[in-house]
């Protein structure tokens, strides 16, 4: 299908894609320029959030790219399967939370003891997906005037050549950008129906679950977890590693997670840290999971559910079968800061290239690639950045954590929220949008957090939040803590605050900016 000269509308692109998952569109849908003589400047392999920034931004240098996936549409797995039904199930988590703790009261009705439909919030996803879809076709066509082939898979032949539905085209540079998958654990019963990871889950899912056991403690076992439990569905983790203490997290303070963890288990969640799933039960469904325990006891959980939250593998196979890509041990294929292969000429980018398998390392991978094969040198480097997740909270941290500064610096301050040794129950803080009627009601539940300084230079070295709304701002502190000259606490108690806010950094440091030798809050 040829859509070079056609322009669709959004809801045309809509129906088009509805049509293509149900497979009564299988040909390829192809916008290329047929009439433009000049080669590519690179074929992206895998059109998701780094294929699709690393195409806008190589068209926006003035270069030729072409972007190939195998699914109807741009975006990848973001909108399709990953971080938008998280965000909207994580959403679902919190509303359901509060009408939990609210049950009965001011005008909330009886919710206590009711169940929510994990089903139908799937259902509801499935239903809405192929809009946002249809936006990123149509703007990348129609805005970023980038050419693509979608709906086709692509054929990577060498370092210059890719194949598509039986077409060749060429390239100077090939990037590689065809994702991961959920890395499924080798244990019996695994392959059971009624074992899901969170692509199949939204992709397959057809009845309610009614007890669920996660394997493994990522944070998409503790974000679809949290999920599951505040519908209603009673929820095990099982997990070898303390909950947030994988080593795919890093900086994670010990206060933010104990309140996180202990919120859990408040909820109703079972955690079992220190175990090891051993096997999944049941003959032509699962029907539980059997596990160690820390303590060595072997036992057998009882689930019509199982989830599996256990990290994820790169996609890395087939370009080390066809190219030799060089890949660590852990299957993701290694870069240098410009994204450049072991092969001259190819990149390779995104949850390709392994942890963090966030958004903004994907698209600003695409990016950077997208530069150096303009001729721009532009390197990369993603070993620092903000993180977040979710439980039926917002959590949200960078930089380092206490623990973290302490080892490091000799005069720490702490500014944090509640104060150290104040009973949570007696303070309602931190509190701003999202949790003022907790703060009325359960002021333990509002959140937490903490803001880390190096005494000495005054700059602010960590900064941790739990409660809602303030993702935001942990983007801009990010950049403003890691610039050369940094962010004092005096800097900070500058800024202008919008009152109530959800993190307080701005008003907690003012109250010691003036202080001459800082002294903890
Ligand atoms: C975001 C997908 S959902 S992309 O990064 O805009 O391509």
């Amino acid at each position: 299908m040829d859509l070079r000269d056609a322009s669709h509308s959004l809801s045309e692109w809509r129906e088009l894609i509805d049509r293509a998952e149900v497979g009564e569109v299988d040909e390829p849908i192809v916008n290329v320029d047929r009439d433009d003589l000049r080669e590519y400047d690179a074929i992206f392999v895998g059109g998701g959030a780094g294929g699709r920034f690393g195409s806008a931004y190589l068209q926006a240098l003035g270069g030729r790219q072409l972007v190939v996936d195998k699914w109807p549409f741009l975006g990848g797995s973001c909108p399709h399967q990953a971080c938008v039904p998280h965000h909207l199930f994580s959403e679902a988590a919190r509303e359901l939370d509060l009408a939990r703790w609210m049950s009965g009261k001011l005008w909330f009705p009886y919710f206590k003891d009711e169940r929510a439909s994990i089903l139908e919030m799937v259902e509801l996803f499935r239903a809405g997906r192929n809009s946002a879809h249809a936006f990123m076709n149509w703007q990348s066509k129609e805005q970023l005037g980038m050419e693509y082939i979608l709906n086709a898979p692509a054929r990577v032949i060498d370092e210059h050549t890719v194949e598509v539905a039986g077409e060749r085209f060429t390239a100077r540079n090939l990037v590689l950008a065809t994702g991961a998958r959920t890395r499924w654990p080798d244990i019996p019963g695994i392959d059971l129906p009624g074992v899901y990871d969170f692509a199949s889950l939204v992709e397959d899912i057809a009845y309610e679950p009614n007890r669920c056991v996660i394997i493994g403690g990522s944070k998409v076992a503790i974000e679809y977890g949290s999920f599951f439990q505040a519908a209603g569905c009673p929820t095990t983790i099982l997990s070898r590693s303390p909950l947030m203490r994988t080593a795919s997290l890093h900086h994670v303070d010990e206060d933010i997670r104990c309140f996180v963890v202990e919120g859990m288990r408040t909820r109703g969640m079972t955690i079992l840290e220190g175990a090891e799933p051993l096997e999944v039960v049941g003959d032509a469904w699962a029907t539980g999971v059997t596990v160690r325990l820390a303590d060595g006891r072997v036992e057998t959980l009882e689930a019509d559910f199982v989830f599996v939250g256990t990290g994820e593998q790169a996609n890395s196979e087939p370009f080390v079968e066809t190219l030799g890509v060089e890949v660590d041990d852990r299957g993701s294929i290694v870069v240098n800061r410009r994204m450049q292969t072991s092969i001259p000429g190819v990149y390779a980018i995104g949850d390709l290239i392994g942890a963090p398998m966030e958004m903004f390392k994907a698209r600003k991978c695409g990016m950077t690639a997208a530069r150096n094969v303009m001729g721009q040198p532009y390197e990369f480097d993603f070993s620092e950045y903000p993180d977040f997740l979710h439980s039926t909270y917002e959590i949200t941290w960078v930089g380092l954590s206490e623990a973290e500064a302490r080892e490091r610096y000799g005069n720490v301050i702490v500014i944090q929220m509640p104060p150290k040794g104040v009973d949570f129950d007696e303070l309602p803080l931190p509190c701003a949008e999202g949790s003022m009627l907790y703060a009325f009601t359960r002021p333990e539940l509002t959140g937490f957090q903490k803001c880390v300084i190096d005494g000495e230079s005054r700059r602010v070295v960590g900064a941790h939040h739990v409660g809602f709304g303030a993702k935001d701002a942990f983007q801009y502190l990010d950049y403003l803590i890691r610039r050369p000259q940094g962010l004092t606490i005096d800097e900070m108690g500058e800024m202008n605050e919008l009152f109530l806010n959800p993190e307080h950094f701005i008003q907690l440091c003012r109250l010691r900016a003036g202080q001459g030798a800082l002294v903890s809050l």
